[in-house]
């Protein structure tokens, strides 16, 4: 079997390089499916690689080795064009990236469920970090009594100019999928982020026009989902659009994202110009903007409390990071004497 790796989002030549070149579409426990000219491999991918070298992900290019005695290994991971990155949520602060090479990210969102715009400021700020484009999936427009007006209004507030698109694939109805067929375009790589039970598998599914992918019911009291999906998983449309679901997660930790920030509280950031500190972190300065506008109604303070809470933890991040490089630096000169 051959396969043109152009249907998987390859352009341009073959690069040089030793091995085999393949892309990843799927990544558990230290082994990755990958997808290469002679059909789809299983890889071992992290456990005999350096810590050092960049660990594989989804929508990774990738090259491959034919280990004599432990069979396929990614040999090197090609440079990304972007990375959908968020802070790991485990203790240390580090980076994880969720998916590469990533053109559009679908924000998706069940309107079985409320949507606090705290949450969604923290995906808007993770996608447009990417550099990929942007759009928001409402799911279950189709559900009675689903708040479809009221919730594209709370993000046309949080996130003005951001795509929202509205779904409904209930038993039975089908309907908004041309409008997020759009998106996805040709060769174009797409990743699904969302709390679980949004609905991303039951979307993929839904373009696919088949059950391909397991979903799972949510809990009736509360909607939540019970994180039916486990891996980050690329899977290529009949039309061409490649889509990566994605397992749900419920809050995402921003990483390394000031630009992205800023562009998400666009308005605050435009206020502040006219605070008298250029340092001004809104709080007890004087002659505060911000705090001005708070103080007539004009912006929310809530809205305020998110980004400075934001701020602080990119503030933190760069702290560690830099107190990670001095004690690297340390150990360095330990080691040498
Ligand atoms: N009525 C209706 N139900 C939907 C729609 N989309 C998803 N669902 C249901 O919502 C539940 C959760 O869907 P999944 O696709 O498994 O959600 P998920 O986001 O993939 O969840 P995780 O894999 O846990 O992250 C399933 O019972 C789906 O049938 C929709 O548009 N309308
Ligand atoms: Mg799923
Ligand atoms: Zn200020």
């Amino acid at each position: 079997m051959s396969i043109d790796l152009s249907a998987y989002g390859w352009s341009g030549d073959l690069p040089d390089g030793d091995g085999r070149l393949g892309r990843i579409v799927r990544v558990d426990r230290g082994e990755c499916d990958v997808v290469t000219a002679d059909g789809r491999v299983r890889a071992l991918s992290d456990s005999q690689r350096s810590q050092d070298l960049t660990a594989p992900v989804t929508g990774d290019w990738v090259f491959l080795d034919d280990d004599p005695e432990l069979g396929l290994l990614i040999s090197s991971v090609l440079e990304r064009s972007n990375t959908v990155s968020r802070r790991d949520p485990s203790e240390q602060v580090v980076e994880q990236v969720l998916v590469a090479n990533v053109d559009v990210v679908l924000i998706v969102h069940g309107l079985d469920r409320p949507l606090p715009p705290g949450r969604l400021e923290r995906f808007l700020v993770v996608a447009w970090d990417s550099g990929a484009e942007v759009a928001v999936v409402l799911t279950k427009a189709d559900k009675r009594g689903s708040p479809v007006d009221d919730v594209s209004a709370t993000v046309a507030a949080v996130a003005p100019g951001v795509p929202v698109l509205a779904v409904g694939l209930g038993a039975g109805t089908g309907f908004g999928l041309g409008p997020v067929l759009a998106m996805v375009g040709e060769g174009r790589t797409v990743a699904l982020l969302g709390e679980s039970g949004s609905g991303k598998s039951t979307l993929v599914n839904a373009l696919l026009g088949e059950e391909r992918l397991e979903t799972g019911e949510v809990r009736s009291a509360d909607s939540r989902g019970r994180h039916t999906t486990v891996s980050r998983e690329l899977v290529r449309l009949a039309d061409g659009g490649l889509l990566v679901d994605t397992p749900g997660i419920r809050s995402i930790g921003i990483w390394d994202s000031e630009e992205a920030l800023d562009r998400v509280f666009g308005d605050l950031e435009e206020l502040s110009t006219a605070c008298r500190y250029s340092d001004c972190v809104h709080d007890t300065e004087p002659d505060c903007a911000v705090t001005a506008a708070v103080a007539d109604g004009r912006m929310d303070r809530r809205r305020v409390d998110r980004y400075r809470a934001l701020s602080a933890e990119l503030d933190e991040q760069h702290q560690r990071e830099q107190e990670r490089e001095r004690r690297g630096r340390g150990d360095r000169r330990g080691r040498r004497r």
